[in-house]
């Protein structure tokens, strides 16, 4: 260990620390816009500049080690130069239109910044700064403003090393630096998976969600337009934060709430369908067992891993599970049987759902995902964009009483709420697949070994006299590597849940912006609460599935749920 002195206080710390990470520890606020604590540091942006005595020039923190007797100062009259300056610079080549950007207020840390250390643009505001390109707005899921662009490198970095796909680069030298897609090609023409990382991490607004707000608006607002709304599992665990609650909060009663507000007709939950998933990926899942075919049986529920299984194992794509994702598979159900018992046209239902993910976005536009030449899903909001919309009409989320779903494609079991989570739809359908496959003497319901944030999960479950081998990993990183050891054989599984992002859909790349993966464990921890304290943790104990088989779709597995819950995907 070493001792050193920050800002008059003496502190301690070991010598591999960077100061920033020490500064950090100690409470100490230094500002960047190029550091984020899921990745590497490139110290790209200058904005972390420290005083050290003995160094004439400032240091940036977060690539100086600490040393012992340092002497370190993080906001001086010359830092603040320093800062104030590197942001001048950034905003000499950065469009005017904060008012109306897509990043929302507060999220933007270089608008935050300038605001700290008075940054004032009057003259260069009268200038029309010269557009580099054009907006990209080629993808469903992610629009790219590279005028925005701070050139911090997150994105880069995130494409590359979290998710080990890299569909960005740094592009022409020196002064003119630029990050674009490799080929400087649309996203469209990349290898992306509409994950929405690098928005996540994107500190300006070079890179949003595509923003479906005004068509969802439109929609509302059209009186001969019947619109029915789905919150997915994680939406109900994050978007308390929007509004100052705890990450973890179970927000579902204040969510449906603020729906009805937005003046939404009807309010249900993809977790209803999640738990329709079990039922049908599970029969799947015995079945492949039975035959001995198709093995592993892949998820399919998060799109983005569907995508990436197309782009690099399409050889693979018939182990991946043919069930519809339960957000499609809402979506069917919402112009079939609730069209039929409601006496609706399903022309003109419109179908939204609230996720926290960018790539669903995408999934819904899927040709392969329609009915009869219907989307089954309409648009997509992210838990943001919903923030938002909620914000604009200046309700007042966390003081709302809690209301329930409509009746009844929203009662759900906790198992299609812990979808939300990595490991949470495989421990879903172990608990029905093990109550099934045991003819109902098993009725096991917490698998510890596919919880928690670990890269890759595996065990080996023992069910009647059957050993299921399982494996869960999330990030398309840990998917790679997994995919490969199943492709050349090393590795053998009966069932494998993949989930494109880190940690699940909790930290999908529509979610509210977390601090640190301590946000997301904190999330996490609140998934698992509402699963801990509720009476129904079964899929199979749904009775109003049971009723929807009963009345409509007949057996798990059978002609008419086929034909609405299951696809083929063609790419
Ligand atoms: Fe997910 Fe899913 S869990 S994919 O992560 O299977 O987005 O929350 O809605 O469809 O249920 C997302 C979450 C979500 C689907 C479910």
């Amino acid at each position: 260990t070493v001792g050193l002195t920050i800002n008059d206080k003496n502190v301690v710390a070991t010598e591999d620390n960077s100061i920033l990470d020490v500064c950090k520890k100690n409470g100490v606020n230094i500002p960047t816009l190029c550091t984020h604590p899921d990745l590497n540091n490139e110290g790209n942006c200058r904005m972390c500049v420290v005083e050290v005595d003995g160094e004439e020039e400032l240091l940036a923190s977060c690539n100086t080690k600490v040393k012992d007797k340092m002497i370190v100062r993080t906001e001086t009259e010359k830092i603040k130069d320093s800062r104030k300056a590197t942001l001048e610079l950034l905003i000499a080549n950065h469009p005017n239109d904060c008012l109306t950007c897509d990043k929302v207020a507060g999220d933007c840390e270089l608008q935050n910044l300038c605001y700290q250390y008075d940054v004032n643009r009057k003259e260069q505001l009268l200038e029309t700064l010269p557009q580099k390109e054009v907006l990209d707005l080629s993808s469903t899921s992610i629009t790219r403003d590279v005028n925005k662009c701070i050139v911090c490198g997150n994105c880069v970095r995130v494409c590359s090393e979290t998710q080990d796909i890299g569909i960005y680069d740094y592009t022409e030298r020196g002064h003119d630096t630029v990050i674009n897609t490799k080929e400087k090609e649309p996203i469209l023409e990349t290898d992306c998976i509409n994950c929405g990382q690098c928005i996540k991490v994107c500190p300006v607004g070079a890179l949003v969600e595509k923003n479906d707000i005004k068509r969802v608006r439109t929609a509302i607002n059209d009186p001969n337009v019947h619109v029915v709304v789905q919150t997915a599992p994680a939406v109900k665990h994050t978007l308390g934060e929007e509004f100052g609650l705890e990450p973890g909060t179970d927000v579902t009663g204040q969510t449906n709430a603020a729906l009805r507000k937005l003046g939404v007709d009807k309010v249900f939950s993809t977790d209803f369908t999640a738990d329709l998933t079990i039922m049908e990926e599970g029969t799947e899942f015995i079945d492949r067992v039975q035959k001995g075919e198709k093995l592993p049986l892949l998820t399919s529920c998060s799109p983005g891993w569907v995508k990436y299984v197309e782009h690099n194992y399409p050889h693979l794509l018939e182990n991946v599970s043919s069930c519809k994702s339960p957000q499609q598979m809402f979506g069917a159900l919402s112009k079939s049987y609730y069209a039929e018992i409601n006496d609706l046209d399903p022309q003109k239902i419109f179908s939204l759902s609230i996720m926290p993910c960018t790539a669903k976005k995408f999934e819904a536009d899927r040709e392969e995902l329609k009915v009869n030449g219907l989307k089954d899903v309409d648009a997509v909001l992210t838990t943001r964009e919903l923030a938002k919309m909620i914000k604009m009409e200046k309700i007042q989320f966390a003081k709302l009483d809690e209301e329930s779903f409509d009746n009844f494609l929203g009662d759900h079991t906790s198992a299609g709420r812990i979808f939300g989570t990595t490991g949470g739809v495989m421990e879903a359908a172990l608990r029905t697949v093990a109550w099934k496959l045991s003819d109902g003497e098993l009725d096991k319901i917490e698998y510890e070994g596919v919880r928690g944030l670990t890269n890759a999960k595996e065990a080996e479950i023992k069910i009647a006299d059957m050993k299921v081998k399982i494996a869960v990993v999330h990030g398309t990183a840990a998917a790679k590597e997994l995919m490969k050891k199943i492709d050349n054989g090393e590795k053998k599984y009966h069932f494998v849940e993949i989930m494109g992002c880190v940690g699940g859909c909790i930290n999908g790349g529509g979610a509210p912006i977390p601090d640190s993966m301590e946000t997301v464990k904190k999330r996490m921890a609140g998934i698992y609460k509402t699963d801990g304290s509720s009476i129904l943790r079964r899929s199979h104990e749904n009775p109003l599935i049971s009723k929807l088989y009963d009345n409509y779709l007949g057996q798990p597995g059978g002609h008419k749920a086929h034909d609405l819950l299951h696809t083929h995907y063609i790419d």
